[in-house]
């Protein structure tokens, strides 16, 4: 789509994420296989059409040699993606280290048991500085391949150094930056020790983007409480300087989960599935094996409505698929043997040499066997401690339309601000009130079930992932128009 003296016909999205969204592996000197990962935010931008998006990040590798950089760029170009090349140190320090052990937890309100915390106080500033350091080097490439007019849209906790490097280079750049994250009380953020720093790093965005209203609102409070600035309906300002902060709520690309229940392969999972359980009610878990899914808590939960209620013991069925993440470090490895152990545990004590209540899988599932899995599903369980949306909730609902399921919801996902008059929230942590409300689920009337389904459904095909790209998209544009016309005036 490029016309002959090479500049772009639409107007060109680079989208900057520490990851791309391809996984490349090695094969030989200079061949590489590239993995592409359907996830939300692809499906969002693919969706955008007046947008010719092109993507910025780190492909997943450690490629040393000038060789393999050049190889892999040049495969990558096919797919639209730019790569930044991170050596290991640099991973382990930003990626590993300031990223995930520092700001994912700070920002789902989790603390680090005492022994990590106390490491981690120590090594604060080496990862910091790596942070900084990996940031310039998104930057570095950004500015490589920009041309004037250009979008930039940074994405999440990865990246809040990047506005600031941006915009020194060049002011006049239309940059965004959202967080796919829980952006948490000012009062947690405070703990921070560079809290002003990357406040005032995001701030050199011209939009800021959250997911719901608490999460800005609280992004607001913090600026204003520890950088002393002023906080308006708009955003933030700064010497007669607005950075615009606002809620964009993000969505699915429902039609593809919809369209995926047509295919005959999808029908026959279906079908198997459902013979495999009748008689049984099926409730479904489905998440990344991460502490912030609050999965021990959860069948905790499953536990006590089986002692509870002795009549569903045998017409129950609990299915939790939860993909290992992060494998290599200490904490996750225990979060992963905590949950066997329950789970062996509930199994030991329900369980029949016929059925046990429990399935529990480590592993990722391939697309359509998750749509044929959503669609039997008679009550699904989300019940994150914090999230910052939780799509698997809105993935649950599209596949919904034939069963009409219940959706059982953390009060603490984002999806709560927007499935919460559907689904029935609870507070996670509250084992007792969760299984209450699988009681609650399992005998809910059909008429009540069909009410909360359809207003859920409406909003999932209503506010979908390419909606919410295309309106942050857009409203970053009309921002910087807007402060255009405000300096001229
Ligand atoms: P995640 O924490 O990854 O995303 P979520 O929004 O639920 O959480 O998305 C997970 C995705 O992975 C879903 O598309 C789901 O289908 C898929 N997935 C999960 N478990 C799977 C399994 N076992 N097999 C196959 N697929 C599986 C972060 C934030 C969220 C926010 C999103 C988007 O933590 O709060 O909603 O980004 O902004």
């Amino acid at each position: 789509s490029e016309s002959p003296d090479a500049r772009p016909i639409k107007q060109r999205l680079l989208v900057v994420a520490n990851r791309l969204p391809v996984s490349a592996v090695r094969r030989g000197e200079d061949s590489w296989s590239l993995d592409i990962s359907a996830g939300g935010l692809v499906s969002a931008l693919l969706g955008v059409k007046e947008f010719e998006a092109r993507w910025i990040g780190w492909a997943g590798v450690n490629v040393p040699d000038q060789s393999g950089q050049r190889s892999l760029t040049k495969a990558l170009a096919e797919k639209r993606c730019i790569p930044v090349f991170l050596d290991e140190e640099i991973v382990h320090q930003y990626y590993n280290g300031y990223c995930n052990n520092i700001l994912w937890p700070l920002f789902h309100y989790l603390g680090l048991p005492q022994e990590d915390r106390l490491a981690t106080t120590r090594s604060f500033q080496s990862q910091f500085a790596a942070y900084k350091k990996a940031n310039q080097m998104f930057a570095d490439v950004v500015n490589e391949h920009y041309l004037e007019g250009d979008i930039v849209w940074c994405h999440d906790y990865h990246l809040m150094f990047l506005p600031e490097c941006l915009k020194k280079h060049n002011s006049s750049m239309k940059v965004g930056w959202f967080l796919h994250t829980p952006f948490p009380s000012s009062e947690i953020h405070r703990t921070l020790p560079s809290r002003s720093e990357l406040l005032k790093a995001v701030l050199a965005a011209d939009l800021v983007g959250f997911h719901t209203y608490d999460y800005a609102r609280h992004f607001v409070s913090a600026c204003t409480r520890i950088l002393g600035l002023e906080g308006t309906p708009e955003g933030v300002e700064d010497q007669g300087r607005l950075t615009r902060v606002a809620a964009f709520p993000i969505g699915i690309d429902s039609d593809r989960f919809i369209r995926a229940l047509e295919v005959p392969k999808v029908q026959d999972d279906i079908k198997e599935l459902k013979e495999r359980f009748a008689g049984r009610k099926v409730m479904l878990g489905v998440d990344r094996l991460d502490m912030i899914k609050g999965i021990p808590q959860k069948i905790l939960a499953f536990e006590k409505f089986l002692e509870e209620n002795p009549y569903w013991q045998d017409k129950v069925v609990l299915l939790q698929i939860a993909v290992p993440t992060r494998t290599d470090v200490p904490e996750y490895q225990k979060l992963t043997s905590q949950v066997h152990e329950i789970v062996g545990r509930i199994n030991g004590r329900f369980g029949t040499w016929s059925m046990v209540p429990i399935h529990h899988l480590d592993r990722s599932l391939e697309f359509h066997a998750l749509c044929a899995l959503y669609a039997v599903t008679d009550v699904a369980l989300v019940t994150s401690l914090r999230d910052g949306m939780n799509l698997v909730s809105y993935e649950f609902v599209a596949c919904q339309g034939a069963k009409k399921g219940v959706l059982i919801l953390s009060e603490f996902a984002g999806a709560a601000q927007s499935l919460g008059a559907g689904a029935i929230l609870v507070n996670p942590w509250n084992i007792t009130e969760v299984a209450a409300s699988i009681g609650q689920a399992l005998n809910m009337s059909t008429e009540d079930r069909e009410k909360r389904h359809h207003h859920n459904f409406h909003h999932v095909t209503s506010h979908t992932a390419q909606q919410w790209a295309e309106t942050f998209v857009s409203e970053l544009n009309d921002t910087v128009i807007e402060a255009q016309l405000r300096i001229k005036k």
